[in-house]
This record gives C-alpha cells, sequence and structure tokens, in this order.
C-alpha cells in the first residue's frame, strides 16, 4: 500500500473546501428540475446539511451564500447558528442574473438606473459580508449579447469597470473582490466577462485586493486549464476556484467526475504555484446534483478534491525536474503519470482512521441515519431550489 509520508499528511489535514449553499438545493436543467425528499427549505437547513460534510470529512468547514437565494434577516444569527454546527459562512455571491431589469446586462447596462440597482445590490451584498464574517464577494456576471451588432462592445467593458470600481471602493479590511469569467451562457454571442484575461484587466484595475476566480467548467472544449491556473498564481491573481467537472458545457458535475486526470493536472499546478492551503486561495465547489442524492453528492466530491490532491503530492518533483531538464520527454511524463496512476484511497481511509474520522465517510454518512431524519422531517414549506 503507498504510504503517505508526514508532509503529505500535513498538507491533506490544512485542506479545507467550501461548499456553495446552492449545492443543497434542487436544480436541475430548463427542462426538468427533479425535487429530492429532504431537500432544506431554507438556508439554515442547507447549512445543517453541509455540516454534515464536515462532520465526517472534515474538509469542509466552510458554506458559501448566494444573495437573495439566501436572504434572511438575522445574518449574525445564521453565522452563530453555522458556528454551533462547526462550519463558518464564507463567500457571499451576488446575483445579478434573474431579475427582468437585468435583461441587456446590469453592471454594464447602458440605463444608469439599472447599474445603479446592481451596484446598489453589491454594497448590500457587502454589508451581509460585515455581518456574516466572510472575506470574499464573488462576482459572475451574466451580460453580454446574442446578436452581433446587438451591444456596444467597449462601452459595455468601461462601464464594468466604473460600476466594479464603486463596489470594490465599499470593502474593507480584509474584504475581496474575486470576478468570475465564463465564455458563453447564457449570452450566446458575446460575454462581457468571458475569459481570465478580461476578468485579469479588471480586477488589475481595482487593486491588490481585487482577483480572478476560476470556474473549472467555464471555458471552452480543450482549454488548457492547469496553463490558466499557473499563470494566475504566477501573477498572484488566483483568488478562488469554483471546482466542479463536465462533459460539455457548463455541467456542474461532481468534481473529478468527468476528467480525474484534469483535477490531478490542475492540482499539481495549484502545488507548483504555492496555492495550496495558501489563505489567497480558496477552494470551493460550484455544483449542482440534479439526480443523485445531494449530502452524498458534496461527501464525494470534497473527497475527490483530497484524493486528487493527495496524488499530486505524490509527484517526485526532484526526478521531474531532472528529467524536464535533461531533455527526456518520457521519462518526465512517465514521472507525472505514476502519480496520477497511484491508489491513495487505502492509504487515505488508514489516515482518516488514524485522525478519528471515518475511514469511508460516504458509508458513515449513509449509516449515520441523517438521510431517513431529513426525508421524514421537511415535509411541507416549500423546497429550496437553484433560485429559491
Ligand atoms: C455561473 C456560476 C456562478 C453562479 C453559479 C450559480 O454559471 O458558475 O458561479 O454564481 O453558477
Ligand atoms: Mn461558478
Ligand atoms: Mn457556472
Amino acid at each position: 500500500m503507498t504510504t503517505l509520508s508526514p508532509d503529505v499528511q500535513s498538507q491533506l489535514a490544512a485542506q479545507g473546501i467550501e461548499l456553495p449553499s446552492w449545492a443543497f438545493g434542487n436544480s436541475g436543467t430548463r427542462f426538468k428540475v427533479f425535487t429530492t425528499p429532504g431537500t432544506p427549505r431554507d438556508p439554515f437547513e442547507k447549512i445543517a446539511d453541509a455540516a454534515e460534510v464536515n462532520r465526517v470529512t472534515a474538509l469542509a468547514p466552510s458554506v458559501a451564500l448566494h444573495i437573495p437565494w439566501d436572504k434572511v434577516d438575522d445574518y449574525a444569527g445564521l453565522r452563530s447558528y453555522a458556528q454551533d454546527l462547526g462550519v463558518e459562512l464564507g463567500t457571499i455571491n451576488s446575483n445579478t442574473f434573474q431579475d427582468d431589469d437585468y435583461k441587456f446586462g446590469a453592471l454594464t447596462h447602458e440605463d444608469a438606473a439599472v447599474r445603479r440597482k446592481a451596484i446598489d445590490h453589491h454594497l448590500e451584498c457587502i454589508d451581509i459580508m460585515d455581518a456574516t464574517g466572510s472575506r470574499d464577494l464573488k462576482i459572475w456576471l451574466a451580460e453580454g449579447s446574442n446578436y452581433p451588432g446587438q451591444a456596444d462592445l467597449r462601452g459595455r467593458q468601461d462601464r464594468l469597470h466604473e460600476s466594479l470600481q464603486e463596489i470594490y471602493a465599499r470593502l474593507t479590511g480584509e474584504q475581496r473582490l474575486v470576478l468570475e469569467y465564463k465564455f458563453f451562457e447564457p449570452s450566446f454571442y458575446h460575454t462581457d466577462v468571458p475569459d481570465w484575461g478580461t476578468s485579469y484587466v479588471q480586477v488589475s484595475a481595482l487593486g491588490e485586493r481585487a482577483l480572478v476566480c476560476l470556474d473549472t467548467g467555464h471555458h471552452a472544449p480543450g482549454t488548457n486549464i492547469e496553463f490558466i491556473v499557473m499563470q494566475l498564481l504566477r501573477l498572484g491573481k488566483l483568488g478562488s476556484f469554483d471546482f466542479n467537472s463536465r462533459f460539455y458545457a457548463d455541467d456542474d458535475l461532481i468534481v473529478g467526475a468527468a476528467d480525474p486526470f484534469q483535477l490531478f493536472r490542475i492540482l499539481f499546478e495549484v502545488i507548483r504555484g504555492g496555492g495550496l492551503n495558501n489563505p489567497d486561495v480558496a477552494f470551493m465547489l460550484d455544483q449542482c446534483h440534479n439526480v443523485e442524492k445531494k449530502i452524498p453528492g458534496q461527501i464525494r466530491s470534497v473527497l475527490n478534491v483530497q484524493e486528487m490532491t493527495a496524488r499530486a503530492l505524490l509527484v517526485d518533483t526532484d526526478a521531474l525536474r531532472a528529467a524536464q531538464i535533461a531533455g527526456d520527454v518520457l521519462a518526465a511524463n512517465a514521472v507525472f503519470n505514476d502519480a496520477f496512476y497511484t491508489d491513495v484511497r487505502p492509504a487515505l481511509a488508514e489516515w482518516r482512521e488514524s485522525r478519528g474520522l471515518p475511514a469511508d465517510p460516504m458509508a458513515a454518512f449513509a449509516a449515520s441515519g441523517y438521510q431517513e431524519k431529513i426525508e421524514a422531517e421537511r415535509v411541507g414549506g416549500v423546497q429550496a431550489g437553484w433560485g429559491a
């Protein structure tokens, strides 16, 4: 059995992955949302479910909120509720994609009144951050156009800069702004923040506490995502990850499910660039569980990240460098792949047990009775969904 060195163990022990509150709500496609029994009815129940993931894995110490989906009257109360369950409230995600006023843009809109409304929403999100103790404001913008000629591409970049400047100016202390890019959807011709370069240009114009968020599902097929990870780390501008996996578009499937090798390659560059367990780089999931159970789906996800981190930590970097310097292409590739093909699951199970955690968190959750309990208890009321 592969053994995990004390150094690898301590790096794994320090790992924390933030869960998205919306992963616990019902979600689906534009064709159908399948509801599941036991789905949370409010933000408190989402946090209770997230805390279960952390309880069996010790890998998920915080939960991201999406506003207004997770709007409550008392954010300080939500924070202490989370803390009582052993988790913190994390990133606050703004939402300017479900309001009729934003049909033709929000922060980029031609109409100053619409921009004002969108900026005010972000200022409200920062008020919430003050109450929840959250560090990061994550902005993903659904803005763009469908037809050539529809929009003034240049003017929209200028307005985006002005709007972001006003939001950025409201941040205090350790608070940060992370700007997420996505190459298409819901717009199909142009998107105002389509790629890491645009996000980088916009955040660089704001200041040090503005960074890029990389969602692994937001690139054209075939994009070398680990190269982007390397470059952003090199520039000191990788603020956070939204992890998920995809076969076709922004599928939001379980991270590591579609392409474990890609996850391994990304984590290798994270480690190489000093991004692992670096507080400046937030690890988050951004996923939806359309057909599988949500809590086990999240447990599987954080375990996948842990497993690929362990494998990436096993790369013999001395041997790799020697082969690279010698120009030994196949030896370098073999060193890299040796780590990827190493089955670390038995070693991870043993290591978890040595820390008082379940060797098999999936089985431990299934045996806990929690799923049956919420299915029995959470009847009536409106189940939370992606967008509620
Ligand atoms: C956009 C996105 C963004 C949103 C989330 C629900 O596709 O990745 O992060 O906030 O989905
Ligand atoms: Mn995302
Ligand atoms: Mn997405």
